[in-house]
């Protein structure tokens, strides 16, 4: 049976609306600060704060999200910032879709959101090549297509409207800067040190980004020594299995940088496993990416040295871009969510309150 939705759909023949200039779609507040964070598009919004009525099923703006899987907890909590954000409530109706990690049910998914002519559809890419043909047919089908999370490479830069996410290379950079100021504070500027560094996925923009720009520090220092970068596919027991090998394999290892937290975990235990302390008293030096409320908790106690946060809660951002579509307004080719580093010394502050 179709959806009063479908029928809307249908009947005035138009994939996408750019101004739905009848609707009032209440915006939540998180989406109000992600404007503010925007900049200069605040006053395209009706705010709607009489907290009252949920759309009718004819207002719905209907939003079909492929997600890549469920590999980490960074992900589930994306994943619940997409629910949470894309509700009835807020006036939508979302087609969710878990691809879990494979390319070809991603794709499959983004088709199934075409043949039921979604309003938009919004993806996290797990990979950046291979996105050609499928968004051509998003583009012919007239529904735009908001790229979230990790990016991708397509020969037409216009088959996508925009990309709401983290700056990958610069968090590897900042990864490779507190390297660099913390091995100064211990007097071990000029020492030898041993690296290595568990990858995410293969071919993700996330990897790329946090592999170029740690890489570009460490190439400042002929001291570093990078032994190894080795995929673990952003899981925990990937990362486990690989660093078995990695410790009987390497002695004296200095740093690990690992490039998200559930891999970090994978790598605790091996150390810990074979007597190898961590951490701000410990022999080998973690970095850490994400920053899960789990991990932070390890950062207190001492045992990860830094993580560099990457903020998962971009469902507010994406919705804040359809409404500028939906108003007509300019969109960027980015958007930028906004985050932090930490260390025992800031934790504090912040870990309290974390929600994922
Ligand atoms: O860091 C990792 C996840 O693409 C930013 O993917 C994301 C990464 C994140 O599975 O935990």
């Amino acid at each position: 049976m179709k959806s009063a939705a479908d029928r809307e759909r249908e009947e005035d023949g138009m994939r996408h609306r750019k101004c739905r200039g009848k609707k009032r779609i209440r915006m939540t507040a998180a989406a109000m600060i992600f404007l503010l964070l925007l900049g200069g598009c605040g006053k395209q919004f009706e705010v709607d704060d009489t907290g009252g009525e949920t759309s009718s099923d004819e207002d719905l703006i209907v939003v079909g999200v492929s997600q890549l899987g469920s590999e980490s907890m960074w992900r589930t909590a994306n994943t619940t910032s997409i629910e949470e954000t894309f509700t009835r409530e807020n006036g939508y109706l979302l087609v969710f879709d878990n691809a879990r990690q494979k390319q070809e049910n991603q794709i499959k998914a983004i088709r199934s959101f075409i043949s039921q002519q979604v309003d938009y559809i919004v993806f996290s890419p797990i990979e950046e090549s291979g996105w050609d043909v499928v968004l051509e047919e998003a583009r012919d089908a007239g529904i735009p297509v908001i790229v979230m999370d990790r990016g991708l490479k397509v020969e037409d830069e216009s088959l996508y409207v925009t990309r709401v996410g983290s700056d990958f290379r610069a968090e590897g950079e900042n990864a490779g800067l507190w390297l660099e100021d913390y091995l100064e504070e211990q007097g071990r500027s000029d020492e030898e040190i041993n690296i290595v560094v568990l990858q995410g996925t293969n071919g993700a923009t996330s990897t790329i980004g946090r592999t170029e720009g740690f890489e570009e520090i460490a190439a400042r220092h002929d001291n570093w020594n990078i032994l190894e970068q080795t995929g673990a596919d952003y899981t925990t027991t990937k990362a486990r299995e690989e660093m078995r090998r990695i410790v009987k394999q390497y002695d004296d290892i200095d740093v690990l940088v690992s490039q998200n937290d559930d891999m970090t975990f994978g790598a605790l235990d091996v150390f810990e496993e074979n007597g190898i302390t961590t951490g701000v008293d410990g022999d080998v030096i973690v970095i850490s990416f994400d920053a899960v409320k789990s991990a932070l908790e390890r950062v207190q106690t001492g045992d990860i040295n830094v993580d560099i946060e990457c903020n998962p809660e971009q469902g507010p951002a994406v919705e804040s871009v359809i409404r500028m579509l939906e108003n007509g307004g300019t969109i960027e080719r980015d958007y930028y969510v906004y985050e932090k580093i930490f260390t025992q010394e800031n934790v504090g502050h912040y870990i309290n309150d974390r929600s994922y």
